[in-house]
Formats: structure tokens, sequence, C-alpha cells
């Protein structure tokens, strides 16, 4: 699905803090960063530390990864005062828009969500 590796992954880059990020939350697992592009007012990604290109592939390979960064997406969700108001988006795939492929959760809040759904 993929060419990029944790060598070339930016997501990596940004987790072992080579690329600055504006870094909201952590855990020894995960780590949670606002969007350089944010689609709504507020707009955080939440990655896992360790490199799987995807979502699916993040809860092949460890439960405890996946169950810890949408635990850490739900902390940020309630530390931003939205924990009753907010989206948590997965792409995958580059015809779904995924664009970086080290697994990731977009948490959205802040905007009318007015639509029922995507
Ligand atoms: P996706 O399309 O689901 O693969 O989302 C990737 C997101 O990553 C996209 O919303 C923009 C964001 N992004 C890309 N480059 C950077 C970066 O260098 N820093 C940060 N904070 N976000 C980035």
């Amino acid at each position: 699905m993929t060419s990029q590796t944790p060598s070339d992954c930016l997501f990596c880059k940004i987790v072992a803090g080579e690329i600055p990020s504006d870094r909201v939350a952590e855990t020894e697992r995960s780590v949670a960063f606002r969007d350089i592009s944010p689609a709504a007012p507020i707009h955080v990604l939440v990655v896992p530390r360790r490199h799987e290109s995807t979502v699916g592939a993040l809860a092949a390979s460890s439960g405890d990864d996946l169950t810890d960064v949408f635990r850490l997406a739900s902390q940020v969700a309630e530390q931003e005062g939205v924990a009753d108001a907010h989206r948590m988006i997965v792409n995958t795939g580059s015809k779904a828009g995924q664009t970086i492929f080290h697994a990731h959760v977009h948490l959205l809040a802040g905007a009318a969500f007015t639509e029922g759904r995507m």
C-alpha cells in the first residue's frame, strides 16, 4: 500500500522529535499533535509511536496500540473541552485521501457539524 518505511516516514520523524510539531499529549505508546493544515478549529492527529502503515494494520498487529491511540484521542477531546462534540476520522488508502502512511486518527472539533455523515 505504501513505499514509506520508518526511515523515511514523516510521522516517525515527528514521534522521534526530529521534525517539530505542536504536541498536545502523549503516552508510552502514542503521540498527539496538531495537524499542520487544520480542517476544523481543533484538528489533532493521534499516532502510534510504532510504525504501521494503516489503522487496520495497527489493529492486526497490536490491539494495545490501537486502544491506546483511541484512548489518547478521547483524552485530547476531553482536554480541549469537546468530549461531547467531536469526530474521529481514519483515512485508509490514497483513494480515500490517506497521504501519510503511518497509522493515525484525526480528531476534529470546534466546527458546526450539521451533516449526519461525512
Ligand atoms: P491523511 O490525509 O489522513 O493521511 O492525513 C495526513 C494529515 O497529516 C493531513 O491532514 C496533514 C497532516 N500533515 C502533513 N504533514 C504534516 C506535518 O509536517 N506536520 C503536521 N503536524 N501535520 C502534517
